[in-house]
């Protein structure tokens, strides 16, 4: 019997086979989930109804985050497809392209509008729907990144936008005890998603993190195996946290230009 058999939950961020939101997916039905999708945009119609359909979920709806609208519609037919629910994973950020590159100076207020809306208050939006629909407690995962906390160039007000999610987890995770709900992040290491593709910095950050980190990269896997521990009852009493799941590149500081190389 799996790790989740009996469990409903929602995920969100879905886009094609290589999506984090993916991984994440594959690690939670192979233990016996029952999945619902929420995507964005009818491109993705026909990359994400194959997929879903691969592991037997039958709930796959349009939905933008940034339109209050449009999540209600969502969370009521959540709410009669399901009627209760166990779990929720955030893996959605967006940032206007022209945003991530250039002088961080140069952020545009509307820029700094979106990418703060679509990363980070959507978790809001998504947990006032969700927590009504987890009476018997239950728990959520977001998708971070370690721009956060330190400096990365070139990903610019998504690092802000970020900082602002690890801060939205922590207060989530503080309002949300009080219905047995966790709240939790997973700070992945670069991966070659659709949200990294073309990304004029994000070659670099992959091939720098790949050669320093202790364990180098990771994968989709690393972090639906992850997001399983943080969404089952093997996580328990573990809430507001973030987990690095970045090949240890986040343990490390400046090199000392004095040591010698590894062989
Ligand atoms: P992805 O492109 O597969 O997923 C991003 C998703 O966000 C897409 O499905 C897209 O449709 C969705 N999205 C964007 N705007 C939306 C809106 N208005 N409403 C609803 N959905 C919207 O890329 P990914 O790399 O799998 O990204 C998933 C998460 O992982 C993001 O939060 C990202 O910041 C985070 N992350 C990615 C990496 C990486 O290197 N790929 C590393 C750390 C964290
Ligand atoms: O969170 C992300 C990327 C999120 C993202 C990606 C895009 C590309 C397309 C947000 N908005 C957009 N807007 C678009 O128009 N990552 C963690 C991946 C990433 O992006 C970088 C990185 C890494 C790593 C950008 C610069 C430097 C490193």
């Amino acid at each position: 019997m799996g790790l989740f058999e009996g469990k409903r939950g929602m995920i969100f961020g879905l886009a094609n086979k290589n999506s984090i939101a993916w991984g994440i997916s594959q690690a939670l039905a192979s233990e016996g989930a029952e999945l619902g999708f929420s995507y964005a945009g009818e491109v993705l119609k026909k990359r994400v109804e194959p997929l879903v359909a691969s592991i037997g979920s039958t709930f796959v709806e349009e939905c933008d985050v940034t339109d209050e609208a449009a999540i209600d519609a969502l969370f009521s037919k959540v709410a009669a497809h399901f009627g209760t629910i166990d779990f929720l994973v955030h893996s959605i950020a967006f940032a206007p392209r022209e945003e991530l590159g250039g002088r961080f100076v140069n952020t545009s207020r509307e820029g700094f509008r979106i990418a703060l809306d679509v990363s980070c208050y959507s978790l809001v939006a998504l947990a006032k729907r969700a927590y009504p629909l987890m009476p018997n407690g239950g728990a959520m995962v977001a998708m971070t990144y370690y721009g956060a906390e330190k400096v990365t160039p070139n990903y610019n007000v998504m690092g802000v936008a970020k900082a602002a999610l690890e801060a939205t987890v922590r207060y989530l995770a503080w309002d949300l005890g009080q219905n047995q709900i966790r709240v939790n992040a997973i700070s992945a290491g670069p991966i070659k998603t659709l949200a990294a593709s073309g990304v004029s910095g994000f070659r670099k950050s992959l091939s720098y993190v790949g050669s320093v980190a202790p364990m180098g990269n990771v994968d989709q896997d690393d972090i639906g195996d992850a997001a399983r521990y943080l969404l089952s009852d093997w996580s328990r009493k573990v809430t507001g946290e973030v987990l690095y799941v970045d090949g240890g590149f986040n343990i490390m500081g400046a090199p000392d230009p004095s040591a010698d190389d590894k062989e």
